[in-house]
């Protein structure tokens, strides 16, 4: 059922029998009750909605469920950045801190109170409208970790205009194709962005992608490094000179009303072919789903401080470093940089110096950390943690116990939250204080979320009774509400499968207590480093070089970024498989894609084994990336060509 690469992952969490049940203390003291689940979900989700959001106009229906077409909290209108920032304002609470924000260059440091957002916020809304962005209108934002991100999403809410976040570590063609579908108009970004002490541009990407999305007529561009970059007559503007001289009341910017189901914003993921999706947002729903998240999930108290160490550019960021936290009224920690600049301690002394009680990250980074060893992380009181949190892709249970003691020190619960970008918010995952924890599960569904495994057939697989296909059968208040421009995929992709049921894409398996395992992608998506990246994406990328006849990519496992990308590529006549070649192919998937995109490794072959009908195995190629014995080779055109292939990679080790 779930790919093979990650079989010996599955046979170690198979084996998996720890249990940890919760700490009296913490469940005495726990947002989450006994009896939670207890609660009538619908009743549940009417009471968080009415209580957890501001609105102008009450909602008067839960929702509406077409399937697959769902509403939430319909006829309510309500404004995003008034729930994130005004309403706390006027409630008292403008003192209180919304972010410390920590840029990578040490002692760069911000403390960004509710009140100073607001001010910064209603400059920056000021500001875009006076270019005439309004209502509507299409913006994307293409920033790294600067206090101007999350200014700038909630400036556009205030506004109304819906936006799509493209992460500053995609490629020009990226941003551009984005910018392209969803017909934007503006443009925010900076000139570079700090990486291990030094500038990585991103203007001159933003440029070349304006060239390819020609509806982008204005671009704002913030100063970040100092970098100089070109700025070009009557499309380029500097975020200082649009930005700076407005007026921060709020009274001179308004917070525009938006019905509950108004677009609120699209994030592009990668999905089975080579075209991007673009998932649709909308408003009420996914504020409700993730601040109702974000308070249970993490145990959120109003002095709580609270460091989610994603990328905003990612849904992760969306939903727990901006809109849920900042619903919660919550200080929360934003970093800039990387975890080993200037050296491997920099994460552990962010945790120190802020006194962070719950850290959310991904095991990637946690494997990355378990690599570098303790004697960083020992030189810092690390006490002041309460709970851990991972997302992204399965943990492995030696990462999940490493965390658990070295990080948490033995006594903080590890919450291993399972969504999707599709999804807007957290889905499965323990309660702290609630749940008894295993490594490696993510245990319970949240609260009206029925989640179940099936089998090929669509009959649900019981519990303890082995592995099939992860769905959903009901509607979630965050839940995506479609692709942009394309209701056919959207259908297809999802809802086509299993007539009564959402389609995640993972294999999962429920163990005799009904807690979940999720066991990874079982399509054509790989997840590098909690990244989500499709095979023919980067097939696609290789054979536009122009020395690349044909490219077959698969993955393989790896300690450490839970899947890394092999391709196998067959050159044109009179092209060489050198070294600087494959040095060259790297630098170009990098390019059309993104870094995060280049292959690990890339083997050079005379042919790649097609099936007769002429669809490339990569079953086989797979078996050869992680090394092991081939599988069925009879459909293979010429069966010959795999083990040329093998003792290739071989001898390329
Ligand atoms: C939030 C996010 C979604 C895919 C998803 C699954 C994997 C995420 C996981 C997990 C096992 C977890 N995934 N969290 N797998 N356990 N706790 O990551 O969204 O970028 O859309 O990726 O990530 O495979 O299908 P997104």
């Amino acid at each position: 059922m779930a790919q093979d690469g990650q079989s010996q992952n599955i046979d170690a969490l198979m084996a998996e029998s720890r249990t940890y049940p919760p700490d009296p203390a913490f469940t005495e003291q726990a947002n989450a009750k006994p009896g939670f689940y207890d609660q009538d979900p619908d009743e549940f989700w009417e009471r968080e909605g009415r209580e957890r959001l501001s609105w102008f106009t009450d909602f008067t229906t839960l929702k509406e469920w077409d399937r697959p077409y769902a509403k939430w909290y319909l006829g309510g209108k309500l404004n995003a950045c008034y729930n994130c920032v005004d309403r706390h304002v006027e409630n008292g609470l403008g003192d209180k801190v919304a972010y410390y924000w920590e840029g990578e260059p040490v002692d760069d440091r911000l403390t960004i109170t509710y009140a100073d957002l607001q001010s910064r916020v209603v400059k920056a809304a000021n500001g875009f409208k006076s270019l005439g962005i309004g209502k509507g209108t299409k913006v994307a934002v293409y920033l790294g970790m600067i206090p101007e991100a999350p200014v700038t999403l909630l400036a556009l809410a205030r506004l109304g205009a819906p936006f799509t976040f493209v992460f500053g570590g995609f490629s020009a063609t990226a941003l551009g194709s984005r910018m392209q579908e969803m017909e934007c108009e503006y443009l925010i970004t900076q000139d570079a962005a700090n990486r291990r002490g030094k500038p990585g541009a991103l203007k001159p990407t933003a440029d070349e992608a304006m060239d390819m999305a020609p509806t982008v007529k204005t671009c704002v561009t913030v100063n970040r490094t100092g970098t100089e970059v070109e700025m070009k007559d009557g499309r380029d503007h500097w975020w200082s000179d649009v930005v700076d001289g407005q007026d921060d009341d709020p009274k001179s910017c308004p917070c525009e009303p938006m019905d509950s189901e108004d677009l609120f914003f699209l994030m592009f993921s990668s999905g089975t072919t080579g075209k991007p999706k673009g998932i649709l947002h909308t408003t009420a729903g996914y504020l409700a789903g993730t601040s109702t998240t974000h308070h249970y999930v993490f145990d959120i108290k109003p002095d709580t401080v609270y460091w989610c160490a994603a990328d905003i550019g990612w849904i992760t960021g969306h939903s727990y470093i901006v809109f849920g936290p900042l619903v919660n009224a919550t200080t929360s920690v934003m970093y800039e940089g990387t975890p080993d600049f200037p050296d491997k301690s920099r994460w552990w002394e962010i945790i120190e110096r802020y006194k962070v009680n719950v850290l959310y990250t991904a095991p990637t980074t946690i494997r990355t950390h378990m690599k570098w060893g303790t004697e960083a992380l020992q030189k810092h009181d690390l006490s002041s943690l309460k709970v851990l949190g991972s997302v992204g892709e399965p943990i492995n249970p030696e990462a999940w116990i490493w965390y658990r003691d070295n990080v948490g020190g033995g006594k903080c619960p590890v919450v291993d939250t399972w969504w999707q970008t599709e999804n807007g918010m957290i889905l499965v995952t323990p309660l702290p204080g609630l749940t008894t924890l295993k490594p490696g599960s993510a245990t319970h569904p949240f609260i009206g979320v029925k989640a179940a495994v099936y089998d090929e057939a669509g009959k649900e697989i019981p519990a303890g009774e082995g592995a099939g296909y992860m769905v959903i059968k009901e509607p979630w208040p965050a839940m995506f509400r479609g692709l942009l421009n394309d209701d056919e995929r959207f259908k297809q992709t999802y809802w086509s499968q299993f007539s009564d049921a959402y389609l995640a894409g993972d294999g999962a398996r429920v163990d005799g207590d009904g807690d979940f395992w999720m066991m990874g992608r079982i399509d054509d998506v790989m997840n590098v480093s909690g990244h989500r990246l499709s095979t023919i994406e980067i097939e696609s990328a290789l054979v536009s070089h122009p020395d690349v006849a044909q490219a077959a990519v698969v993955s393989r496992a790896d300690a450490t970024t839970g899947q890394a990308i092999v391709a196998y590529v067959t050159l044109k006549d009179g092209a060489d498989g050198s070294t600087e070649k494959l040095a060259e192919l790297r630098e170009h998937v990098g390019k059309e894609i993104g870094p995060i995109a280049k292959p690990a490794n890339v083997v050079f072959a005379d042919s790649l084994p097609m099936t007769r009908s002429g669809k490339i195995m990569r079953r086989l190629l797979k078996d050869v990336a992680e090394n092991r014995a081939l599988g069925d080779t009879t459909t293979l055109a010429d069966p010959s060509v795999v083990n040329e292939i093998k003792q290739r990679a071989e001898s390329d080790k």
